[in-house]
Parts: structure tokens; C-alpha cells; sequence
């Protein structure tokens, strides 16, 4: 056999392993488990967004129009560097009675344009991509904008949402407390604020009003990202980290974890509802009720 035969047989097995590696994963990711009942809106599988998911968010036009014009700015970067590349090849071909050259070619305009690149780029992260960063985390709503607080625990694999309640304020919670089943976030149900608190897997939210996540996990990192939201934020363990955002369109959204966190990694996702401010308190209402069935056990 020849060496090119030798390598395109081992170029051919590398590509059937790695087919059958991935079909395995692959049939995993189509089973992912789905809410029945649920229609979830702007879900990628939804052919009219292979580009950006619908944004339902405040800030979300800022972060879209970063994304917009780094990528148009890339891609003129990118033809414009592409045709420079080919002219090059063309202009310094091997020709006969040519020596090649082995100094440094000191041109004026390939300098210019760097400098003009360096600039552009040092425009976009302290003009833009700080601004909009520190807005988006740092910033947060004030007690007379009235945002709703609402605690985020990861888990694996699965989103925990503590409200609470109408006193707002949050009970004890406590390790010694957690349950996977009945008290996922550890609540300790006799203290007096945790009287009124609610625990759900599905996230209610009212629209138009500003809302504090303070995000956190109970073992390994995830990450909280709401791609409607434009908002995305690791989870991490010993950790309450805040972010906000304002929903502007009422729906049912998807809440995904960006952060590789184990085998059922692909599963890990949550329902985001988003709904008018009566439809929200009567949600809230009808999770505050004291959960017979759990006191009698
Ligand atoms: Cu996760």
C-alpha cells in the first residue's frame, strides 16, 4: 500500500468512528424531554429563527446591535483581508528571473488599515461592550422601580425558583433541609418569612416590570441563559450572583443551561412564563397556599 492509501484509510476510519461516537449523542439530543402542553416561543427548532431569537427583552437591542455590527464588521474584515490574500498570491508568483525578496515590505496603506482596525475594536469594547456589560450586571433596578426578586437555584439537572411570597421577604434556607422531592431549595418551613414562600420549576414572571434573578447552584457551575432575554449567567456554588432584565411580550419561553454540568446536561432546561401583572398575582396565589399534603407527612 502507498503512503497516500495508508492515510486515506486511516482518514476514512477516523470519520466512521466519529459517526458512530455521535449518533449515540445525537439520538440522546432528540429525546430531550419536553413540558406537554407547552408551546414554547422562539424555540430554535422553529425554522424562521436560524438567526437571532426573537428578543422580548429591554436592553436585548443593544447586545442585538453589537452582534449586527461585529459581524458585518468582520465580514467586510474578512472579504477585505480574503481578495489582499489572493491579489497577493497572483502579484508575487514564482516567475523565472524573480528572486524572492526577504526583507519586510514597509507600506503605508496595510498600516493604516491596522491602526484603523485597532481603533474600531478599541471604540466597540470601551464604547459598547462595557457600557452595555455594566448596565446590563451592575446596575440594578432601585427599590422604587419596584423589580420583582426572584432566587434561581441550579441543580443537576434541573431549575429550582424561589419566590417570596407576599410578605417579600425569603425564609431560612439551610443544607440540612434540601429534599430533593419536597424542598428542593432547603427551606426552613418554620421560620416566619418562609411562611408565604413559593418554590416552583417553572418561572413566572410579570411583564413590563424589572426583575432581579440572584442566580446560584447547589453542586456543580451551570449557567442561567434566556436567549429571548439576551441574558446569560453562570451558576455557581457559594455564589449569589444578581442579574436583571425586563421582559416586554408576555409568551412561554425557554430557560436553557449553557454550562456543560454532566450526562443530563441536554435535559436541563425550564419554562419561562411570562404574563400579565393580574395573571402573575393569581399565579402567585395559588402557589402560596400551604401545601397540605407535605405538612401531614
Ligand atoms: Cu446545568
Amino acid at each position: 500500500m502507498r503512503l497516500w492509501q495508508r492515510r486515506a484509510a486511516v482518514l476514512l476510519a477516523a470519520a466512521a468512528g466519529g459517526v458512530l461516537f455521535a449518533r449515540p449523542l445525537l439520538g440522546a439530543e432528540a429525546a430531550a424531554p419536553t413540558t406537554p402542553g407547552v408551546k414554547i416561543d422562539g424555540a430554535y427548532a422553529d425554522w424562521r429563527n436560524l438567526w437571532l431569537p426573537p428578543d422580548i427583552s429591554q436592553h436585548g437591542h443593544n447586545i442585538d446591535g453589537l452582534i449586527y455590527f461585529l459581524h458585518g464588521f468582520m465580514g467586510v474584515l474578512f472579504v477585505g483581508w480574503g481578495v489582499f490574500f489572493v491579489y497577493c498570491l497572483f502579484r508575487f508568483r514564482q516567475r523565472a528571473g524573480q528572486r524572492a525578496d526577504y526583507n519586510l515590505v514597509k507600506a503605508k496603506p496595510s498600516k493604516y488599515a491596522e491602526i484603523a482596525v485597532a481603533i474600531i475594536e478599541a471604540v466597540l469594547l470601551l464604547g459598547f461592550s462595557v457600557p452595555i456589560w455594566a448596565s446590563v450586571k451592575n446596575d440594578l433596578p432601585t427599590e422604587a422601580q419596584n423589580p420583582l426578586r426572584v432566587r434561581v437555584l441550579a441543580e443537576q439537572f434541573a431549575w429550582n425558583f424561589h419566590y417570596p411570597g407576599k410578605d417579600g421577604k425569603f425564609g431560612r434556607t439551610a443544607p440540612q433541609f434540601v429534599n430533593t422531592a419536597s424542598n428542593p431549595v432547603g427551606l426552613d418551613r418554620s421560620d416566619a418569612n418562609a411562611k408565604d414562600d413559593i418554590v416552583s420549576g417553572e418561572m413566572h414572571l410579570p411583564v413590563d416590570r424589572p426583575v432581579i434573578c440572584d442566580i446560584s447552584s447547589k453542586d456543580v457551575i451551570h449557567s442561567f441563559a434566556v436567549p429571548v432575554l439576551r441574558v446569560k449567567q453562570d451558576a455557581i456554588p457559594g455564589m449569589r450572583i444578581p442579574v436583571w432584565f425586563q421582559a416586554t411580550k408576555t409568551g412561554s419561553y425557554e430557560i436553557a443551561c449553557a454550562q456543560l454540568c454532566g450526562n443530563n446536561h441536554y435535559s436541563m432546561r425550564a419554562v419561562m412564563v411570562v404574563e400579565p401583572k393580574d395573571r402573575f398575582d393569581h399565579w402567585l396565589e395559588e402557589k402560596s397556599k400551604p401545601p397540605e399534603e407535605f405538612e401531614e407527612e
